[in-house]
C-alpha cells in the first residue's frame, strides 16, 4: 500500500519567489521547500507522492548526489562496470537514457518542451496518453531492463524510508565551494533554471540556501549519516580525481562487478574528463543549446573538472560570507571531512 508524503510543500513567501524569479528566468512557476530538506518547482507536488513510494528492485543502483558533485562521472561508470564495460554502446546511446533521471519531471518546467526523444520513447510505449501527467522520467526507468542504474538528486528522506533494504546507493560528494562554482555556471546553463546574475549575486542565493534542490548540508547529512550502510557506498569527488584506480576498486567490490584491472583501466580512460566532455552522449551541451533546453553561450555542461576551481571565483569578501553561512551549517560543515584542494600525482 502506497504511504502517505510525509512533508508539507511550503511555497516560498512572496517576497522570495520575487526576487528568485527576477534572476531565475526558469523559476516562473514559483518554488516550494520541502520542510528544509529540498526546494523543487511548484509542480513537484503532482509527483512527490509516487517517488517516495517508488519500490527500486533488488539489482537497482541510484546514484544519489547533491546537484554537481560528480554525479554524470558516476553514473557512467557505475553504467560501464555493470555492463561489462560496453564502451561502444556508452558512446552511442546517450546517458540520460540508458541512466535516467528519476524525478527530472518536476523539475522540467510546464512552459519548456519535453525532451524530445525521451518523450517519443513515452508515446510510442503509451499511444494517446499525455506525458506530462505521468512522467516521461519515471516511465523511462520503469521500462528500463535490468541492471538498472537510476540517477536522483533527491535526498534519503524523500525517498522510501526502507530504500536500503531494495537497493544500493553510490552517494558522491564534493566540496562545497566547488560545488557552489560549478551549480553557478549550470544554473546559467539550463533553461530550467537560467540565472542570469553574477557570480556573487549567485553566492548570495547560494548563502541563503535559496537555489533549486537546497540546502545542500542537510543532504550532504543524510548521505553521511548512511555512509556504514552495507548498501551504501559513501565517495568524495576529490579522492576520484586524486586516485580513480582506487576508487574503481571500491566501486568493483562494492557493485559485485568482479572486473579485472585491466577492465577498470578501461573504464577509467573512457570516464576521464577529456573523453566524457568530448563525446555527445555524456556532454550534450551542444545539442541541447540546439533543442532550446540549455542556453547558448555558457560554459558546457562537462565544464572543467578540476578541484580547487573555486579558488578562481572566490573574493575575500566572498569567501567571509561563505565562511558564515558554514558556521551557520555546524556542527555538519564541520563533520564530512572535506578537501578543498587536492594534489594529483604526475
Ligand atoms: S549535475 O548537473 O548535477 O548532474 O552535475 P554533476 O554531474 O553532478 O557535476 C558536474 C561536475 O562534474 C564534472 N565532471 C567531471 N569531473 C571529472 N571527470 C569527469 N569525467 C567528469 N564529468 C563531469 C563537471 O565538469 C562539473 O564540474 P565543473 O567544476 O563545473 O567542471
Amino acid at each position: 500500500m502506497a504511504s502517505e508524503f510525509p512533508y508539507v510543500l511550503n511555497p516560498f513567501p512572496e517576497e522570495v519567489q520575487t526576487k528568485l524569479k527576477a534572476k531565475f528566468l526558469g523559476f516562473r512557476g514559483g518554488l516550494v521547500d520541502v520542510e528544509g530538506r529540498h526546494a523543487m518547482p511548484a509542480h513537484y507536488g503532482r509527483f512527490a507522492e509516487r517517488y517516495f513510494n517508488y519500490k527500486f528492485q533488488k539489482d537497482d543502483v541510484l546514484v544519489m548526489t547533491f546537484p554537481r558533485s560528480g554525479t554524470t562521472w558516476t553514473q557512467e561508470i557505475v553504467w560501464t562496470m555493470r555492463n561489462q564495460v560496453d564502451v561502444d554502446t556508452a558512446a552511442k546511446v546517450p546517458l540520460d537514457v540508458r541512466v535516467p533521471f528519476i524525478e527530472f519531471d518536476s523539475l522540467q518546467p510546464e512552459h519548456l518542451p519535453l525532451a524530445a526523444p525521451i518523450e517519443e520513447a513515452y508515446r510510442s510505449r503509451h499511444p494517446g496518453e499525455d506525458p506530462r501527467d505521468k512522467g516521461i522520467f519515471l516511465d523511462l526507468v520503469d521500462a528500463l531492463p535490468s541492471p538498472r542504474t537510476i540517477k536522483t538528486h533527491l535526498p534519503f528522506s524523500l525517498l522510501r524510508p526502507d530504500l536500503l533494504d531494495s537497493c544500493k546507493v553510490v552517494y558522491v560528494a564534493r566540496n562545497p565551494k566547488d560545488v557552489c562554482v560549478s551549480y553557478y555556471h549550470q544554473q546559467r546553463l539550463v533553461k530550467v533554471a537560467e540565472f542570469v546574475g553574477d557570480f556573487p549575486e549567485y553566492v548570495d542565493f547560494w548563502t541563503q540556501d535559496l537555489l533549486l534542490q537546497a540546502p545542500y548540508w542537510p543532504h550532504l547529512a543524510e548521505g553521511w549519516a548512511r555512509r556504514h550502510h552495507p548498501n551504501v557506498l559513501f565517495l568524495f569527488y576529490e579522492d576520484m580525481k586524486e586516485d580513480i584506480l582506487r576508487e574503481l576498486g571500491r566501486l568493483n567490490t562494492f557493485l559485485g562487478t568482479a572486473l579485472t584491472e585491466s577492465q577498470l583501466q578501461t573504464v577509467a580512460r573512457h570516464t576521464s574528463f577529456s573523453g566524457m566532455k568530448s563525446r555527445g552522449a555524456t556532454n550534450p551541451t551542444a545539442a541541447l543549446q540546439e533543442s532550446g533546453e540549455f542556453k547558448k553561450g555558457e560554459a558546457a555542461f562537462i565544464r572543467k573538472g578540476t578541484t580547487g576551481d573555486w579558488t578562481n571565483f572566490f573574493t575575500p569578501e566572498l569567501e567571509e560570507k561563505f565562511g558564515e553561512w558554514m558556521e551557520k551549517w555546524r556542527p555538519t560543515s564541520e563533520e564530512i571531512p572535506f578537501r578543498y584542494q587536492i594534489k594529483i600525482p604526475e
